[in-house]
């Protein structure tokens, strides 16, 4: 019969064991064979469970988020919605700055910060401070993913290298934002609208006569944020087979060339003879050397262009998208009234339309001017017409269908109360995004501290009482 433990040194196991448990690192186990193609042969049997119902995309993976601002967060942010535990580290008292700024709510947390940081937690650190590096080193030890978007070599300067890093956890995958690649400008801060023009977004949008324009899409930040999302996740996925962690770098200038890459496409044709499908060319302006900004032109080989719509005098949205697609001409035609076109050979193919779109979309203005966007949309969506109302911020805000789909969410939070927000726009059938509030600052900095990283009471009191999780008193600041 085995011998009966003492109580005591039951209690001490099972502490260390859950203590273990705790700082216990995700483990992806590598396939134990792959095959030619380097695809598992062993991947478990398919789930039994109803889709939506078997955990999320991520779970398992955690992130020690340590991004500011927008780039990052929006990362972060999207691996939170498939299911990663993102813990956010921010400076004590402060916290990301974009808390306390275009605030709305007197007290409360900014719709910037709290529209960009759903489903993680908040944790407190002062990175500079020792038991600070005590925490971070113990988070390091535990997460998967470091992120960071801070300015070109803070994160060294908190002595967080790749090395130092890399020599904690091997499998750490370190992802960056940084403004540019490596090169001339690789040590200059970066935000949006920077990155817009460095990027060949604002030098091609606008109107010819006018200057570069910046667009409200933030493609800089937010775009290079999805950019460095997919970094992430393949990196992870590589990590199965590899079992070490790399490095993941999303240049702001990269991500918006990535996204302006028609634009270099039209660059090169524009070498070889003028681009006919601006609008540019049918007026008989002629090209230069750089590719030109083409106003609302479409972007690709279909003529298009913003027509008013009726209201336009007191409703500044009132207008549509309206796309003269080739195959779609003769119910183009019947629509507005000019069956003649169908058959006039000035009108009847592409080619004899490019020297006068602008008369031609001025004759369909005509026309749409008669009717609202959203009547504009019907007629025409129901003859194969491509057209598009240009919908307000209110309207989509409205919009019944976005809500249903989750795109638009209503989301609680205790200081603010109740706001919109975007929820997440990318749809898996078996990983089901529920948006939840954005933290408070340092809202889960004890249960980071004990339930995560496993510290004892003794040690949290320590670590707090050092004073490298809460702001320096003011008092000690005068002093
Ligand atoms: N504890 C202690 N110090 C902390 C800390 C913490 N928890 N978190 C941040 N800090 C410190 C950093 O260590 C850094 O200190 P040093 O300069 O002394 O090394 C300092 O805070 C400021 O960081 P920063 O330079 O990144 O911040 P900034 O406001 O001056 O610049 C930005 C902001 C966005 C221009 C810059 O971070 C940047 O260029 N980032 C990369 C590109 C990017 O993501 N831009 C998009 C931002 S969204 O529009």
């Amino acid at each position: 019969m085995a011998k009966k433990k003492p109580q005591k040194a039951k209690q001490a196991k099972a502490k260390t064991a859950a203590k273990k448990s705790a700082r216990k690192v995700v483990k992806f186990t590598a396939p134990k064979k792959a095959n030619g193609n380097g695809k598992s042969n062993n991947l478990p049997k398919p789930s039994s469970k109803p889709y939506g119902q078997d955990g999320k995309a991520l779970t398992g993976v955690r992130i020690l988020d340590f991004t500011h601002v927008q780039s990052g967060p929006t990362c972060t942010q999207l691996l939170a919605w498939f299911g990663a535990d993102v813990i956010k580290v921010e400076r004590p008292g402060v916290g990301d700055i974009t808390r306390g700024q275009l605030r709305d709510v007197p007290g409360a947390d900014s719709l910037y910060f709290t529209m960009l940081n759903h489903n993680k937690r908040s944790i407190t650190i002062d990175s500079k401070h020792p038991q600070g590096m005590r925490v971070l080193n113990a988070l390091i030890k535990t997460c998967d993913v470091l992120v960071e978007n801070f300015a070109p070599g803070a994160l060294d300067r908190m002595g967080l290298t790749w090395d130092y890093i890399h020599k904690l956890n091997p499998r750490m995958i370190v992802a960056s934002v940084k403004g540019f690649g490596p090169g001339p400008y690789e040590d200059c801060k970066v935000y949006e609208n920077v990155a817009q023009c460095a990027g060949g977004a604002a030098s091609t949008t606008g109107f010819r006569e006018g200057p570069p324009l910046v667009t409200g899409a933030q493609i800089g930040d937010s775009g290079t944020g999805l950019h460095l999302a997919l970094g992430i996740v393949s990196a992870l996925y590589q990590r199965i087979r590899s079992g070490r962690g790399q490095k993941v770098l999303c240049a702001m200038q990269d991500g918006v060339l990535n996204l302006a890459r028609v634009k270099l496409r039209d660059q090169q044709r524009i070498a070889k003879g003028p681009l006919t499908e601006y609008s540019q060319y049918g007026e008989g302006v002629p090209f230069g050397k750089a590719v030109p900004r083409a106003g609302n032109d479409s972007g690709g080989g279909q003529p298009g262009w913003i027509l008013k719509c009726k209201g336009w005098e007191s409703d500044p949205d009132a207008y549509t998208y309206f796309i003269t697609q080739a195959p779609a001409w003769g119910a183009i035609c019947d629509v507005i009234g000019k069956p003649e076109w169908k058959t006039d050979p000035d009108y009847a193919t592409p080619k004899a339309r490019l020297p006068k779109l602008k008369a031609i979309f001025a004759t369909i203005e005509q026309w749409t001017m008669t009717k609202t966007k959203f009547e504009v949309m019907d007629i025409c969506n129901a003859v194969d017409i491509p057209v598009g109302p240009i919908l307000s911020m209110k309207e989509i805000a409205e919009d019944e269908s976005l809500r249903k789909t989750g795109t638009v969410v209503e989301v609680d939070h205790p200081t603010r109360g109740k706001y919109l927000s975007v929820g997440n726009p990318i749809k898996l059938s078996d990983s089901i995004s529920e948006v939840k509030r954005s933290p408070l600052l340092g809202e889960h900095t004890d249960e980071i501290l004990t339930d995560v990283l496993g510290f004892k009471a003794n040690e949290v009191a320590e670590i707090k009482n050092s004073g490298a999780l809460s702001a320096p008193k003011k008092e000690e600041k005068a002093a």
